[in-house]
């Protein structure tokens, strides 16, 4: 708009100049006119260029001044301040809220439940079921085999004859009782040639004994013998006897441990082992032998190889 209203203002110009110029002689314009109609024409543009050289001046100073400040304000306020506020509130608050709450509530539960359960329940039930029943049983039977077992008879094959100095003897008929005759057959003893010969007579009293003295230490005793017995009795029954027994270092009875009879006739050689108990500890007993027979009918007592022995 100004740039039109300017160019009717030079075309008012240059009209009026040329219609003077072309009515009357006019002494102030004569210096332009000098130059000719072509003066007079170039000053409208002149004064023209100077007005269009004002014009840039003006332009840029409103333009820059209300885009710069406007654009860059709202531009930097509002996007800065939405975005982040937003996105980091909403998304860890509903993330390891529901994912930690969930894997290990299920995970470690099942697991240990049935692992621990199974496992003991079934382990201690069989074994000590079957370890107590074998142990117990083995373990009684060979402690005493790590005793050392001593022989507390001298002699007890009689072999040192007769009279004997490991061994005593009584006989009401004065019988010798140790003996290495061909009696019994067909084998006379049972080792060696010499063996304890009771009875063989009526209404014999006969004894046959050896002291000896038990270990403090000692943890079992054991009387052992071969025997045989010859009869005459028609129905062997108990009517003779021979009698083994304890007794003290006086000779008074402690406990009668086995007793043989005329029943119990035999024609070979049979071992007798008899366990001792108490075991008498600490003290010096008599093994004794005692022969009795009745009025007839006469019973014989054959003996060989005692041996008490202890564990101690
Ligand atoms: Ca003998
Ligand atoms: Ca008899």
């Amino acid at each position: 708009m100004r740039r039109f209203v300017l160019y009717l203002i030079i075309i008012g110009a240059s009209l009026l100049i040329v219609g003077s110029m072309l009515q009357s002689p006019n002494p102030p314009w004569q210096t332009i006119n000098e130059g000719g109609p072509t003066h007079a024409v170039f000053l409208p543009l002149i004064l023209y260029d100077n007005g269009s050289s004002q014009t840039p001046t003006r332009t840029p100073t409103p333009t820059p001044t209300q885009t710069a400040t406007s654009t860059p304000t709202n531009t930097s306020t509002s996007t800065p301040t939405n975005t982040p506020t937003n996105t980091p509130t909403n998304t860890p608050t509903s993330t390891p809220t529901n994912t930690p709450t969930n894997t290990p509530t299920n995970t470690p539960t099942s697991t240990p439940t049935n692992t621990p359960t199974n496992t003991p329940t079934n382990t201690p039930t069989s074994t000590p079921t079957n370890t107590p029943t074998n142990t117990p049983t083995n373990t009684p039977t060979s402690t005493p085999t790590s005793c050392t077992i001593t022989q507390l008879i001298s002699d007890g094959s009689f072999e040192a004859g007769s009279p004997n100095p490991h061994w005593q003897v009584a006989s009401n008929k004065s019988s010798a009782i140790l003996d290495d005759s061909a009696i019994p057959q067909p084998n006379p003893t049972h080792t060696g040639t010499w063996k304890a010969w009771l009875g063989g007579d009526n209404l014999a009293q006969e004894s046959l004994w050896q002291s000896f003295t038990v270990g403090s230490n000692a943890s079992s005793l054991q009387v052992s013998f071969w025997w045989q017995v010859n009869t005459t009795e028609p129905s062997p029954l108990i009517n003779d006897s021979l009698d083994i027994q304890i007794a003290d270092a006086t000779g008074v009875l402690l406990q009668s441990i086995y007793t043989l009879y005329d029943g119990d006739t035999n024609s070979t050689w049979v071992q007798q082992t008899i366990p001792i108990s108490p075991t008498y500890a600490g003290q010096t007993l008599r093994i004794v032998f005692v022969a009795n027979t009745d009025s007839s009918n006469p019973t014989s007592f054959f003996i060989d190889d005692v041996s008490v022995c202890a564990c101690q």
